[in-house]
């Protein structure tokens, strides 16, 4: 039976028994060795079509392209088909997990014990080096598995509605890059569609459309499945991660203040890349305009060399280290619980994590009226 509380109860936090929260000075006096990451196998892939409807094939697959020198990426702005910002479950992570059940996907038969979005373990794992933007997890455990998503209030949502126009444009400018260096068909050059178009524009932008990899991989002794989008393979699909090539843009680097906040931003696409078996991560370095102007090739297992030393490094082992130490915590607290159970996970930027149950009134908000257990 679960306990009703009043949603103007005091922060939870107060009254909370300290065993529910993971401070990060609990994983930086445990220094030594890393835990093992083991390297990430694809289980299956899925495509979003246009319509954002899931299906189990390569439909949105694309390859990588060599982009046009100096791309114009406020080209086709106004025919962005944009989706929605909605909170996003797991639904389509969870299908094509049972449909690598079902075909009985050797990487599962031992057992799995966290499934989630690859951008929720991104931010789980860089949370040591976050100075600036809380989250919240809504977790569950059912049957010793641990499923997150990532929660989203409604004044956060509200507020990724209306972000500035500056910013949606700067958003915008990462998905024509894409644009530019993907194709449909491997080693085929873009053909414009549209009278206008420049050059090697590869089709305009819908972020409807997505082709996600579900990989299984090892973190300490919990076992993962993590499902992300890929962007686009270099010359061949393998079935394997090991094509796979990440997109990003970046303002182009005119100082050392410039410098050291690509220097950081190089955690998230480490992190992100690494946890997916992403290898090769290209980024266009565009003017404030969007012009690109260089693009540059990082191998992923390089990056954390490019940082070492400096004052503003960060060390992959800790972000390791603090990551299984948050999923021990997760499974300690969680065991034996009930499974309809919905946990809340809040993390603040240079403290750590905070546990509780959420209540039947909250649960309500989170299944938002949906035919659910939970959020599953
Ligand atoms: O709706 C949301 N708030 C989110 C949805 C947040 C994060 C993820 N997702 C969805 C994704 O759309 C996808 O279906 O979860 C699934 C897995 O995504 P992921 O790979 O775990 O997401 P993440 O690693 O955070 O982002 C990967 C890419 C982004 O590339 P960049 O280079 O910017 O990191 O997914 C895209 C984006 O291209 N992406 C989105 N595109 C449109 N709308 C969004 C969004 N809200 N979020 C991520
Ligand atoms: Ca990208």
């Amino acid at each position: 039976t679960k306990r009703r509380r009043s949603r103007s109860a005091s922060p939870a936090s107060l009254s909370l028994p300290s065993t529910h929260k993971l401070a990060f000075s609990a994983t930086a006096s445990t220094a030594g060795p890393s835990p093992a990451f083991q390297q990430p196998t694809q289980l299956i892939s899925f495509s979003y079509t246009p319509e954002r409807e899931f299906e189990l094939t390569d439909s949105a697959l694309r390859y990588l392209v060599q982009p046009p020198r100096n791309a114009q990426l406020a080209h086709a702005y106004d025919r962005w088909e944009r989706r929605p910002e909605r909170r996003s479950r797991i639904d389509g992570l969870l299908r094509a997990l049972s449909a690598a059940r079902a075909k009985r996907h050797p990487a599962l038969a031992s057992g799995v014990g966290v499934v989630a979005w690859r951008g929720v373990m991104t931010r789980i794992l860089t949370s040591p080096y976050e100075e600036r933007e809380g989250w919240d997890l809504n977790v569950m455990c059912v049957d010793g598995v641990l499923y997150f998503e990532e929660h989203l209030s409604d004044a956060r949502l509200r507020e990724k509605n209306d972000i500035e126009p500056r910013h949606r444009l700067q958003t915008y400018f990462g998905y024509a890059f894409e644009s530019y260096c993907t194709s449909h068909t491997p080693g085929g050059a873009n053909v414009p569609q549209n009278p206008g178009d420049p050059p090697g524009w590869g089709g305009d932008v819908d972020t409807n459309v997505q082709w996600c990899s579900v990989v299984r991989t090892k973190l300490g002794d919990t076992r993962m499945v993590i499902g992300g989008e890929v962007d686009c393979v270099r010359e061949k699909y393998t079935g394997a991660t090991d094509t796979f090539v990440e997109l990003k843009t970046s303002l182009v680097i005119r100082g050392p203040h410039d410098e050291v906040k690509f220097e950081k931003r190089l955690l998230k696409f480490y992190m992100q890349s690494f946890l997916l078996g992403v290898p090769e991560i290209l980024v266009g370095f565009r003017t404030p305009a969007g012009q690109v102007s260089t693009t540059q090739v990082f191998k992923t297992v390089e990056i954390p060399r490019l940082v070492r030393g400096k004052l503003h490094a960060w060390d992959p082992t800790t972000c390791l280290r603090w990551g299984n130490a948050f999923l021990g915590f997760l499974q300690a607290q969680l065991k034996g619980q009930p499974e309809r159970d919905v946990w809340r996970v809040r993390f603040t930027p240079g403290m750590g994590v905070e546990l509780r149950a959420l209540d039947a009134v909250e649960v309500e908000d989170v299944v938002a009226g949906e035919e659910r257990v939970g959020f599953l």
